[in-house]
């Protein structure tokens, strides 16, 4: 063999042999992002805690300013408490939540097909816990019914809970690209709801994710989830002196503890839901609470479809989940309020607004 011809083979040697590599290489790689895909782990680190909540922060009806917030205004601060998202294990920074969520936890997110891990920690003064609805868990991580440490986490104490967004957590045939579950403390659940631990879950359908690093829909510009329940505040903590004095009668006291709330705001101080002409707009509603809590959920200005029915109203019992979709389309300052004439009467109304397109109204 010449100089040439032996260069040449030992040449193409080289090319064989680092294209073997390449290729093992790409098929570790492969098997890697695809053990990736299947098994991507969304962590949260969620803190109960002890707060004081303000049903009306402007101190105003916000929807009738002259008509002024009645009995229900008469004592508006109340000893609550909420689940706080922080960023990780130090519970230290908190992550911020749009203004309009108000009362709700943090809204967890998830792609069909993936784990939910929520470290809890307790810090307020008895057992809590959390209980998801919709997602696959052994009894381990009900969050609830006594069974096990994560059933009833003790003052100080932590759980970590582990969850499974499968294909039975996600958007069934007839659902939109995402539907919503509720998530609450489930030691003694009618206290803990009143007490304001609730908070929801968003799953997305597999393929309909922007990025793996961002479950929200693509197919949906801004999505809002409101909570409709009547927080029963009676024989509960007023934080303000001389509030619980301010009440004529006993009568007057049991109608005004009663706060007909939307996301845990009445009389338009739900603040913040806002979209752009031509979004299109996803509704989480929820439910909650007991037998005066039927709520029919109603839009001014713009139509939802709801499991490809076309209304205004949406019907809601306690514990209801439902996801409809609008695109918006008349800019306008619109009334968004519960349908029941007594609830009305109580403050559970706000406002969304339908801005024009800012790419436009810059022009
Ligand atoms: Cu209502």
């Amino acid at each position: 063999m010449g100089v040439a011809a032996s260069l040449n083979l030992k040449m193409s040697l080289n090319i064989n042999k680092s294209k073997v590599v390449f290729l093992g290489f790409t098929y570790v790689l492969l098997c890697l992002s695809a053990a990736l895909v299947e098994a991507t782990t969304r962590e949260y680190w969620i803190a109960a805690e002890k707060v004081e909540w303000n049903y009306a922060p402007s101190g105003q009806n916000l929807i009738r300013p002259k008509m002024g917030l009645g009995v229900w205004g008469k004592a508006l601060v109340y000893q609550k408490y909420r689940y706080i998202q922080y960023t990780d294990d130090t519970y230290t920074t908190q992550v911020e939540q749009p203004e309009w969520m108000g009362i709700l936890g943090p809204q967890l997110q998830a792609v069909e097909g993936d784990s939910i891990k929520v470290h809890f920690l307790n810090r307020a003064d008895k057992p809590l816990s959390i209980h998801p609805h919709g997602l696959q868990y052994d009894e381990a991580n009900e969050g609830g019914d006594m069974k096990g440490p994560g059933a009833a986490v003790p003052p100080g104490g932590t759980f970590s809970y582990h969850w499974e967004a499968n294909s039975d957590a996600a958007p069934g045939p007839n659902d939109p690209s995402s539907i919503v579950w509720l998530y609450h403390s489930h030691v003694d659940a009618v206290t803990e709801v009143y007490d304001g631990l609730i908070g929801t879950i968003v799953v997305t359908k597999k393929g309909m994710e922007r990025a793996e690093t961002h479950p929200h829909p693509k197919d949906v510009d801004k999505a809002f989830t409101t909570l409709f329940l009547v927080f029963n505040e009676n024989d509960r903590g007023i934080v303000k002196s001389g509030q619980r004095e301010a009440y004529k009668s006993p009568e007057e006291a049991e109608e005004g503890n009663l706060k007909h709330t939307i996301n845990g705001f009445i009389f338009g101080n739900l603040q913040g839901l806002e979209v752009e002409q031509t979004d299109k707009v996803r509704w989480h509603l929820i439910g909650l609470g007991t037998e005066v809590d039927m709520h029919t959920a109603h839009w001014h200005g713009q139509t939802v479809l709801n499991g490809g029915r076309r209304t205004d109203v949406v019907d809601l019992l306690p514990g209801s989940m439902v996801t409809v979709d609008m695109t918006a389309k008349t800019p306008g300052n619109w009334l968004y309020h519960c349908h029941v004439a007594d609830h009305i009467t109580a403050g559970m109304l706000t406002r969304w607004r339908v801005v024009p397109k800012r790419s436009l109204s810059m022009q």
